[in-house]
């Protein structure tokens, strides 16, 4: 199997320079740059390395042991290693692996449990909810009909109003989660107000799923209805996603006679997809064993203290760090306030070898391809090795190129070429001094029952 990827590395190579020297140049980028994207991560090459084998040339559907065609044998064996990894990961006693993304597994769940026009309730996308979560602009603004909660005036989520709107608008389905908010959650609460309205409750955790599943934010397994997440972010997986259930896999809602893991099921396959991506299942899979490690938690634990220093050093440097810190992984930084645009902000720093993304801020004059802010994360620098220190010297680096850019208007600026320099050279000594890959310490996950099994079948 090994020849087979190598030989395929060669192909590319030879047969087609074009795209290998894309191929080539972003991994470069990415190796000289160091990226805080809070949505992003670097996968563990084994978890490349399934992404690039056979399993891409196997069509089928159903699940396994329930398939439509033959030839399953083994790749039934990758699904059922990826579905117990994931319920170890989460405590979950359901979890769906085959949805495509995050986003496809809120679809699948709010396509399976409502009908158009049924009524959602979810964080506004400019107080940092998701598109999927009751947006205009998606599917979840479109066909259902929805409703947003928002923020306190210090920028936490303010329960009261959620539960003064869920009262209001009786909505079948709450969502909480966030794709741009640093704070912790509260499902629990969350969940009494579904219970106090008859909702059913959806908990998007794709951002802080590594924190969930290490125990440093609490888990809403067990309170949300259906827990959903993407698998490229904090678990550093492949692009895809999971729908997962804790105790309520077996509840059963009034007008439907099947549990709530039966509607999932049917959700995914055959309504909302087809052929599942099975080189991705076990990429998967394979991400997902990482997660039960002592590593993981350690890694969780630094992506958090990261975020912590990054925002407290950003506020001492004079910047206004929307609700004065966080818990997770995520800086939510108002620019506006330093008269640049988010554009600016994350052209400029993308000039010098930094990569973040813009983001709308609570009541932002500015529309979403401008945004007067801008959103950090840490989980590829610690995953990259660094620590507290490394993230007192980026904020200098952010700070050096902010405070010197000149805005022309909202998406052209001036800078001096000896700061983009400078920087430039900074950014590519922490690069080289933290490499990528960084994981040689990984392969000592503690093996389960079925990753023996699946071992001894050298497949
Ligand atoms: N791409 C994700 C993010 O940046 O938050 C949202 O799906």
């Amino acid at each position: 199997m090994g020849d087979f990827a190598r030989d395929g590395v060669h192909l590319l190579a030879s047969e087609d320079p074009d795209l290998f020297n894309l191929l080539s140049l972003e991994y470069q980028r990415q190796v000289n740059t160091l990226s805080m994207i809070a949505s992003s991560s670097i996968a563990n090459p084994s978890v490349l390395a399934c992404e690039g084998t056979v399993l891409t040339n196997v069509t089928t559907e159903g699940y396994p042991g329930q398939r439509f065609h033959g030839g399953c044998k083994y790749i039934d064996e990758v699904e059922k290693i990826a579905i117990e990894r994931a319920k170890l990961a989460f405590n979950a006693r359901y979890v769906n692996v085959q949805p495509h993304s995050g986003s496809s597994a809120n679809q699948i769940v709010m396509f399976s449990i409502l009908k158009p026009g049924d009524r959602v309730l979810g964080l506004g996308l400019d107080s940092g909810g998701h598109l999927t979560h009751g947006s205009r602009a998606s599917f979840s603004g479109q066909v259902f009909e929805s409703f947003a909660y928002g923020l306190d005036a210090s920028g936490f989520i303010d329960y009261d109003n959620v539960f003064e709107l869920a009262k209001r608008h009786q909505p079948r389905l709450i969502i909480c989660g966030a794709s741009a908010y640093p704070r912790i959650i509260d499902f629990e609460r969350f969940r009494r107000i579904a219970d106090e309205v008859g909702a059913l409750l959806l908990a998007d955790i794709s951002h802080i799923a590594g924190l969930v599943a290490s125990g440093i934010h609490p888990s809403p397994i067990d309170h949300a209805h259906f827990t959903t997440t993407s698998t490229y972010k904090q678990l550093f997986g492949p692009r895809g996603g999971l729908i997962m259930s804790g105790r309520d896999w077996e509840t059963r809602i009034s007008e439907r006679s099947e549990t709530l893991a039966d509607i999932i099921q049917r959700g995914v396959f055959p309504r909302m997809q087809g052929t599942p991506i099975l080189s991705e299942i076990a990429a998967k899979a394979r991400a997902l064993a990482m997660i039960n490690t002592p590593q993981f938690r350690l890694l969780a634990g630094n992506i958090v203290t990261n975020a912590r220093v990054l925002a407290e050093e950003l506020s001492a440097l004079g910047y206004r760090v929307l609700t004065g810190g966080t818990d997770i992984h995520m800086v939510l930084v108002d620019i506006g306030e330093r008269g640049l645009s988010g554009t600016i902000a994350e052209r400029v720093l993308e000039e010098c070898g930094i990569i973040v993304n813009k983001n709308k801020i609570p009541n932002d004059k500015r529309g979403s391809l401008i945004t007067s802010g801008i959103r950090f994360g840490t989980n590829t620098l610690a995953l990259r090795g660094m620590d507290a220190t490394n993230m007192k010297d980026c904020a200098a680096l952010i700070d050096k190129v902010l405070s010197k850019v000149e805005p022309i208007d909202d998406t052209e600026y001036r800078l001096d070429s000896s700061i983009v320099d400078d920087v430039q050279s900074e950014v590519m000594a922490l690069c080289r001094r933290y490499p990528i890959p960084q994981y040689p310490q990984w392969t000592t996950f503690d093996m389960t029952n079925e990753e023996a099994r699946i071992q001894k079948m050298s497949i």
